[in-house]
């Protein structure tokens, strides 16, 4: 539809008119946040039955997200997250030590274990939680169980006219059971933290008794639990996506492959791969920016504009109208990223020519205020993953002429892509 009708054009879903805008113009316009802000609309609304005012779910102004916001930026800055690496290459390390015992014979997909791996990660950095995912490889830990249920009825629900939800009694019933589950299990995580003595200087600690520097207030349970929920749930989908892809694409450019897996052997050698080792994998860090160009694993955001506003020049649009960006086509506008914007190719996302892209080229976290607060994290943590995983492993994918598939929730991902991973020579 965007080759046929963009750079904008709109539609009507159930009853509900929607806009989507696809060329680099239109978001470059889109993210002037004195024009527009964050709308909370489909499938993201609907999740508000189970994280409410949680900072992803939230409306735009309301109280709870500023709150929340304020006390949880600053838990989120480069040096906290450096913190986290430890526990970063815990969890790292748990992946590797499973594929090389499983041996080069297992078809390992790559996308359930990247999902293992992101989530027990945020779990564990930010509440020193142990979900232990790589030790139960038949089901997910409870938690996990209940919210891929409320994340595929959300969506689900938001495809279905309201009169038919109404109707889904049974369906409706245990989406109730599930998010009363998950707010419970999150309600235990803070009393488990309040029984204790020692004092932990994670981010539950500061879920707990951070202040907010504008109202001087803390955050009421309620809030605290929205924001648990938030952090597993936007925490770990996208980066697994991100990690899913970047192989995927990595096996389609053996060039690459080899380039980056060079870098990592004369950066890092043998040795284990440390917090200052990242920040000296350019190429790595390309190839990550890349892998999102190509596949953005958040697909888009949608925003609504403060007062009539006319965008790309003549097409007006009124408050409270949702216009979605829709990322993977944006993010190919060939009038910013040339006639081979549908290949990947990680050199131009190297600093000298990245620096170079127009303003808001590349906004696969969101923007402004409403943008990713776990962009930080997300980005140590998959340069550890790959890096290790290079260092480790030579990986072939199991089915040679496998053609990407994408597998839609909230988020993408490759669907049913499988390797096989060999233990590179030299190591045990
Ligand atoms: Mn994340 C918002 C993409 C990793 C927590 N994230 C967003 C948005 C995008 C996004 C896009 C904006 C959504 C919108 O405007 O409606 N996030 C990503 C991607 C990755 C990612 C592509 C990984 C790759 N996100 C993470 C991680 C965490 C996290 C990791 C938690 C640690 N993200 C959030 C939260 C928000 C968000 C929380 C909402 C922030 C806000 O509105 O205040």
């Amino acid at each position: 539809m965007a080759d046929n009708f963009g750079p904008l054009f709109q539609i009507t879903i159930n009853g509900q008119k929607q806009i989507f805008a696809t060329s680099q113009a239109l978001v470059d316009e889109l993210c002037d946040e004195a024009r527009f802000h964050k709308a909370v609309i489909g499938g993201v609304q609907k999740l508000r039955m189970l994280a409410n005012d949680g900072l992803f779910t939230a409306y735009h102004g309301e109280r709870g997200w500023g709150i929340a916001h304020r006390i949880l930026m600053p838990a989120f800055g480069p040096l906290r997250i450096r913190d986290m690496f430890e526990d970063m290459s815990d969890i790292a390390q748990q992946l590797c030590f499973k594929w090389a015992r499983q041996g080069s014979t297992t078809s390992i997909n790559i996308t359930d274990d990247f999902t293992r791996l992101t989530l027990d990660t945020i779990a564990l950095c930010t509440m020193g939680f142990r979900l232990n995912s790589f030790y139960n490889n038949e089901s997910m830990h409870p938690f996990v169980e209940s919210m891929l249920y409320v994340l595929k009825e959300a969506d689900l629900q938001s495809t279905l006219p309201e009169i038919a939800n109404s109707l889904r009694v049974k369906s409706q019933r245990r989406m109730a059971q599930n998010i009363e589950s998950m707010r419970e299990m999150a309600r235990k995580i803070i009393n488990d933290r309040r029984g204790k003595t020692e004092s932990v200087d994670d981010l539950l600690n500061t879920l707990l008794n951070g202040r907010d520097p504008v109202t001087g207030e803390g955050m009421s349970d309620d809030l605290i639990i929205s924001n648990i929920i938030t952090f597993l749930i936007a925490g770990h989908e996208t980066t697994s996506g991100l990690l899913s892809f970047t192989v995927y694409y990595l096996l389609q450019h053996p060039q690459v492959l080899e380039r980056a897996r060079n870098e990592v052997d004369e950066i890092a050698g043998m040795n284990q791969i440390t917090v200052e080792h990242l920040a000296n994998l350019p190429y790595i860090d390309a190839i990550l920016k890349e892998s999102l160009r190509m596949m953005p694993t958040a697909p888009g955001f949608t925003v609504t504009p403060k007062k009539p506003e006319v965008v790309g020049g003549k097409w007006m649009i009124n408050p409270g109208e949702p216009v979605n960006l829709l990322l993977p086509v944006c993010l190919q506008d060939q009038t910013v990223f040339g006639s081979d914007a549908g290949e990947f190719r990680p050199e131009r996302m190297l600093k000298e020519n990245f620096s170079k892209l127009p303003p808001n080229a590349w906004k696969p976290f969101g923007n402004g205020e409403r943008g990713c607060i776990g962009r930080a994290f997300a980005w140590q943590e998959a340069q550890l993953v790959i890096a290790l995983v290079l260092q480790t492993f030579d990986l072939v994918a199991d089915n040679p002429v496998y053609e990407l598939r994408i597998k839609e929730t909230l988020t993408i991902k490759p669907d049913g892509f499988n390797v096989r991973a060999t233990l590179r020579r030299g190591q045990n």
